[in-house]
């Protein structure tokens, strides 16, 4: 297959300015906790989203992908949420966030390309964003801090998409580490790595595409949102990451709402512990129980989010329980939920049998084969090198 280049240049002739690389996500530990204030541990993924992009001298965003029939011209005078809907209002909303943040974005061509698999659960949509963000940034010569432009990012999906996600995804996009995983203070925006190597510990991160498609825009994560609101004005707090104590959840009157919240503290908690295993194992020779301990608390949170969050889907339980069953360390559905991926922690010896272990349940239900990935914790968003890509 040919590149993004090649791409921009069968479509806009030439050569583009630039070509610049946002990656996919996936997430360690603290699901439907960002947008209650709490704790994430994300981590870049090597697969992501590339734009090829040129200046050009009028004030048009000239867009075309790979993966999406059909181009977009947009007029950036006059930009406002409403006007452009499908793929491009992501590239669209960037421009927009950024001018209403007050940095004049020029007209440009991009030509988008992507390996991540559309719908997994991965942030391609976040990848979109932020690739069209650097590349836009970057054309003008402006300097934007990262943080700031996750958050421009950020408002591009919220206000100009509509999808109400919170900060987790544009943030792991621009602001991983190769080799790390990212503790980010949702309500602080305090960030810091942490040393993430699977295989250094003869460990691999398997991602289980289950082919269930995952939508944002579908109502149930804007219903869990409210939920977790209605817990907090409850409980008498700003939000649930204000609730340290989970004992505290048991003064809800309304069990739903309960477990709601429980999810919310004890995933937060889940990923204080997650890092304090990281740490201690990176501070020395490492604890022998590190990845175990990891994994253990992988599967907690896929009880959680199954039982208490209820987001899980019948793919991600049937996933999960197969690759336990077959040696996994721990497993769970990741990201917003109702389709989407698996995160499975698995001792490399036994990758082969746990593949083999989820396509066998897969199939005996009559299911699409899933597809796996290499989860390896990979650098953040970055202006590719001239050559191949
Ligand atoms: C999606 C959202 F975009 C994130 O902000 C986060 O809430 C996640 O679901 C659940 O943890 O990826």
């Amino acid at each position: 297959m040919t590149g993004v280049r090649e791409l921009f240049g069968s479509r806009f002739g030439g050569a583009p300015d630039g070509v610049w690389l946002a990656p996919g996500r996936a997430n360690l530990m603290g699901e439907h906790t960002d947008y209650n204030d709490g704790y994430v541990l994300p981590f870049a993924l090597a697969q992501g989203v590339t734009a090829a992009a040129a200046r050009r001298n009028d004030r048009r965003l000239v867009l075309c992908s790979r993966q999406e029939p059909g181009g977009a011209e947009i007029e950036l005078d006059g930009l406002a949420p409403g006007r452009v809907t499908g793929w491009a209002a992501y590239p669209a909303g960037v421009a927009w966030a950024l001018e209403s943040a007050g940095y004049r974005v020029p007209g440009a061509c991009l030509a988008i390309d992507s390996d991540l698999p559309a719908g997994a659960g991965l942030s391609s949509s976040a990848a979109l964003e932020c690739a069209a963000a650097l590349a836009l940034t970057e054309l003008a010569g402006l300097a934007v801090g990262r943080g700031e432009l996750a958050a421009i990012a950020r408002r591009a999906e919220n206000e100009f998409v509509g999808v109400p996600s919170g900060i987790m995804d544009q943030s792991a996009s621009l602001l991983c580490r190769s080799g790390h995983a990212l503790l980010l203070d949702c309500r602080s925006l305090d960030s810091s790595q942490v040393p993430f190597d699977p295989p250094a510990a003869r460990s691999r991160l398997l991602l289980i595409n289950t082919r269930a498609r995952h939508e944002l825009t579908a109502g149930e994560y804007g219903r869990r949102r409210a939920e977790c609101e209605q817990a907090a004005r409850l409980l008498g707090v700003p939000s649930l990451r204000y609730v340290t104590d989970v004992a505290e959840t048991g003064r809800l009157p309304d069990p739903l709402l309960r477990r709601r919240a429980r999810h919310v503290v004890t995933d937060n908690q889940r990923v204080l512990d997650a890092v304090a295993l990281l740490r201690a194992a990176s501070a020395g020779p490492g604890p022998e129980d590190t990845y175990p301990g990891i994994g253990r608390l992988l599967t907690q949170a896929h009880l959680s989010l199954r039982d208490d969050f209820e987001v899980s889907w019948p793919a991600a339980d049937a996933a999960v329980e197969a690759a336990l069953a077959a040696g996994a360390l721990g497993a769970r559905m990741m990201g917003g939920g109702f389709g989407g991926s698996v995160l499975a922690l698995v001792p490399a010896p036994a990758c082969g049998q746990v593949r083999e272990a989820v396509t066998g349940a897969f199939t005996r239900q009559a299911w699409a084969a899933p597809e796996f990935l290499d989860a390896v914790p990979s650098a953040s968003a970055r202006r590719l090198p001239p050559g191949p890509r």
